[in-house]
């Protein structure tokens, strides 16, 4: 009865295996990046927080678009998803200009294809979200690019599709988290196709590893904004004069235990749910 995973892929901090033809299991690992690189050190509990702020945001938006979500097992850290075909395009909502937007911004006044006003600062909140998707890289960075790049990978109407979609759970997911005291300032989905050629939600939704999260009271456009769950991480890091090439330093306790409190801070704010309840029962993010 005890099942054989097949391991099929792995991401910087997650790896998923194979259950059977229709199942795929998305496990997320405590380790945590930054600066791009894994960090010797983990964070305890990581994982399963990501997964559960993942599953709360998938049962609060199937009305919006259908996910993969089939299951959540018992470690919390680990959820059973449907098997799509996956859209070779990694859809980008941007509600406030940071990170490449900004970058692009600076150089062309535009960010994939989009013209923005003029006299825009880092991190102020754009006029409207805006759809900036980009390709997968298999090495390196994703490629930012403009929607006729992106309807020529997928076709026009799927792209319009996907472009209402996330738009849509873009502005479901920071009007929430906003009143809760957190700016999704941007985030990343990836879609696949059902085999009826439905559009679904896949990979994590909502995390801080997939989005931007920024504290609300500490927001002040003009520069960059300390990140929610990163920021002990990275202001340690810039202490060691490290040059954040691979391979990066071990974290403090002190920063481990800050790190992972903000993880678990980050979670019970947006789900109102206790981290301890989560853990004695997943399933709570779902009802
Ligand atoms: C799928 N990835 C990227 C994510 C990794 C790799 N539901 C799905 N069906 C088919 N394929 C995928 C998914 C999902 N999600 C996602 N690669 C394939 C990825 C996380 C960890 F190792």
């Amino acid at each position: 009865m005890s099942e054989t995973l097949v391991h099929v892929a792995s991401g910087k901090v997650r790896e998923l295996f194979t259950i059977d033809d229709e199942r795929l299991l998305l496990v997320a690992s405590d380790r945590i990046s930054t600066f791009d690189v894994v960090l010797p050190t983990e964070i305890p509990d990581k994982g399963r927080v990501l997964t559960g702020l993942s599953a709360f945001w998938f049962a609060r938006t199937r009305e919006l678009c259908p996910n993969h979500l089939l299951a959540l097992r018992p470690d919390g850290r680990a959820m059973e998803c449907r098997r799509l075909e996956m859209l070779p395009l990694e859809c980008v909502v941007r509600g406030y200009l940071a990170g490449s937007g900004w970058k692009d911004y600076l150089r062309t006044g535009e960010t994939s294809g989009h013209v923005l006003p003029e006299g825009l600062r880092e991190s102020d909140r754009l006029p409207e979200p805006l759809f900036t998707p980009s390709t997968k890289a298999t090495t390196g960075h994703d490629e930012n690019i403009d929607a006729g790049q992106a309807a020529a990978l997928v076709g026009a109407d799927r792209y319009a599709e996907v472009e209402r979609t996330a738009l849509a759970l873009y502005r479901f997911a920071a009007e929430y988290a906003e009143a809760l005291g957190i700016l999704i300032a941007d985030t990343k989905f990836e879609f696949g196709l059902d085999a009826d050629g439905r559009l679904v939600l896949a990979d994590e939704a909502f995390t801080p590893d997939s989005s931007r999260f920024w504290p609300a009271d500490e927001y002040q456009p003009g520069g960059p904004q300390p990140s929610f769950d990163k920021q002990f991480v990275r202001d340690y890091c810039e202490t060691l004069g490290w040059d954040k090439t691979y391979p990066g330093p071990e974290l403090s306790d002190e920063v481990v235990a800050g790190t992972r409190a903000r993880y678990v801070e980050a979670f019970e704010r947006l789900t109102r749910i206790a981290f301890a309840d989560y853990v004695a029962d997943p399933s709570v993010v779902l009802a």
